[in-house]
């Protein structure tokens, strides 16, 4: 009895996730299929002390599946989501290659999960950095509203895949060892497609992904878009500024909003206390407040630094912090699939 759930990707920084957060899942599961390119075919992988063969993705990996969780690239996707589909499994897609899509919802379980009703066949994951700052600031704009969100990021390498890993702690040791910084080799970051790359080891980068419209980057557009569509507010004034730092694991966010009725920092607080998939670090006067580093490994969305504006009194700060691949991708595609399970939508 259970589900017979495909993980497509099944090697990557997020796929290995998955396959983790599968084993910690209460998703009653039969089997496990692990998909990944022919150049991972006939490795294999543990999942709960078994060993899985990882399989070539074809069309037809999908027979049988029940859940399939995407997370190869946008191409893999678009490519192969519909052939699951056809072949009778839910997608659970974590590439941004359907969200903006409208017969897609785009689900953050916490946030919108009623928007799982009208699926059909496919519900995308939001970016990691959307999702974070959904969980925080859904609680605040169901209380008080919401007129304005401005967020600026402190983003892991680990959202731009093992390979960005790599690339820092090479570049870290490298520079440690004597290398000049103008020597460091960087191929990846900022953005694996563009035309130039810099170091990321000791360095911030205001560049995350391509540029697109209006001098903004596509994680910046996506921050912008994916709020409004998960928040259902086209109304919602968002900006985003998306930065990489030396990080590994784990995004941070310092967001500033602004709420449509009065309300207190306090009162904030006590908001993020109740607040579902929310912990609440805000002590000054104990230096307690998130940290990328003690987000590693959770599941939680960890929330501090509650501050009213000086200046305008509708104004808050907020400091962000998740783990970027398990509450940003593996964790929110899972606790989809549970979800759909629990409100009976897996079968179309
Ligand atoms: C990053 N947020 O940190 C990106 C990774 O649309 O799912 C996730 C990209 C996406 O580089």
């Amino acid at each position: 009895n259970g589900y017979h759930v495909a993980v497509v990707g099944a090697t990557g920084a997020v796929g290995t996730k998955m396959i983790q957060m599968l084993e910690q899942t209460t998703l009653p599961i039969k089997k496990v299929k692990l998909l990944a390119s022919k150049r991972s075919a006939g490795k294999q992988l543990s999942f709960k002390g078994q060993l899985v063969t990882i399989e070539e993705l074809v069309a037809d990996s999908f027979e049988g599946v029940d859940i399939a969780l995407f997370s190869a690239g946008g191409s893999i996707s678009k490519t192969f989501a519909p052939e699951a589909v056809k072949r009778g499994a839910v997608v659970v897609d974590n590439t941004s290659h359907f969200r903006m899509n409208p017969e897609v919802p785009l689900v953050v379980p916490e946030v919108n999960k009623e928007a799982l009703k009208a699926h059909k066949g496919i519900i995308a994951n939001p970016n990691c950095s959307t999702i974070q700052m959904m969980v925080a600031l859904e609680p605040i704009r169901q209380a008080v509203g919401l007129d304005r969100i401005l967020v600026s990021t402190y983003q892991a390498v680990s959202g731009a895949g093992a390979s960005a890993i790599e690339e820092l702690q090479t570049q870290a040791k490298d520079y440690l060892s004597g290398k000049p910084a103008d020597e460091l080799k960087a191929e990846i970051l900022p953005a694996g497609g563009d035309k130039k790359h810099y170091p990321i080891a000791f360095n911030a980068l205001p560049q995350i992904d391509v540029f697109g419209e209006q001098d903004y980057t596509n994680e910046e557009w996506k921050m912008i878009h994916e709020t409004k569509k998960i928040m259902s507010d086209d109304s919602l004034k968002v900006v985003a500024t998306c930065v990489r730092i030396p990080v590994v694991m784990g995004h941070s966010e310092s967001v500033y909003i602004e709420t449509k009725d009065a309300t207190t920092a306090d009162a904030l607080k006590e908001l993020m206390k109740k607040a579902p998939g929310v912990v609440l670090q805000d002590d000054p006067s104990q230096q307690i407040y998130p940290q990328a580093l003690t987000s590693m490994g959770k599941k939680e969305t960890f929330v501090g630094r509650i501050r009213q504006d000086i200046d305008v009194e509708n104004g808050f700060h907020l400091w962000i912090v998740s783990d970027n691949l398990l509450k940003g991708a593996a964790w929110n595609s899972v606790q989809i699939a549970e979800t759909l399970h629990e409100m009976n939508l897996v079968r179309v």
